[in-house]
Formats: C-alpha cells, structure tokens, sequence
C-alpha cells in the first residue's frame, strides 16, 4: 500500500518535469518581440518565418536595435531597399542580424532571395 503511493508520487514527479522541459522548450523556439524586449532593453526582435518578416513593420527610437532571426529552413538576407543601413549575409536556419539605427528615418527592407518578403523599421 505505503510503497504503491511513493510510486504514484514517482510518476507524478516525472510528468510534471516532462512538461516543464516541454513548456521550457516550447518558448525557447519562439521567443516573443515583448520577451525579447523585456530582457534586452532597447532591443526589438523580428523573426522570418513562413518567408514573412514578423512584424512586418516596426517602430523604434533612434540607437535602438532590431535582431533578426531566422526560423525558416529556407536561407534569407535582410537587406535595405535603397542605400546599405541593412545589409545581411545569407542567414540560415537559427542565424540571426542585428543592427543599431543611429538616425532617424524610414528603412523598408527586403530579402534579396524572394523579393515579396518586405518589412520596414521606422525610426523616430
Ligand atoms: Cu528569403
């Protein structure tokens, strides 16, 4: 009796620590603009997934930074429309590009291997 009960306890145990790795792995993959936010002050994060740059659009302040990540399978770039404020290497799966703006302006972007995926960052 006594040692069926300590066997209950035992895989209670195991599932509870099952879903915390689960629950624990789940946000690691896609870490929110907010979390990223939170523990980066000043950092805004954008994830390319599904070939969309989310968010599509972005408004921060000058000297701020916005990070990159990439979650596709499939290779991007970040890359400025016009000029070179944002000029990325090809980022495969899990790579990420950060970049600082340090003037204020409009700063639509692009990815040179599937030109329909835009974004903007606006910087005031
Ligand atoms: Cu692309």
């Amino acid at each position: 009796m006594k040692r069926r009960v300590w066997i209950v306890i035992g895989i209670v145990v195991v599932l509870l620590v099952i879903a915390g790795v689960l629950i624990f792995n789940s946000q690691k993959i896609s870490p929110t603009s907010e979390e990223l936010k939170d523990s980066n002050p000043g950092v805004y994060l954008v994830l390319i997934k599904n070939f969309e740059f989310s968010p599509s659009e972005l408004t921060i302040k000058v000297g701020e930074t916005v990070r990159w990540i990439n979650q596709d399978s499939i290779k991007h770039t970040v890359t400025s429309d016009l000029g070179s404020e944002l000029d990325s290497d090809l980022l495969g799966n899990g790579a990420s590009y950060s970049h600082t703006f340090n003037s204020p302006g409009e700063f639509p972007y692009h990815c040179i291997l599937h030109p329909s995926m835009i974004g903007k960052v606006i910087v005031q």
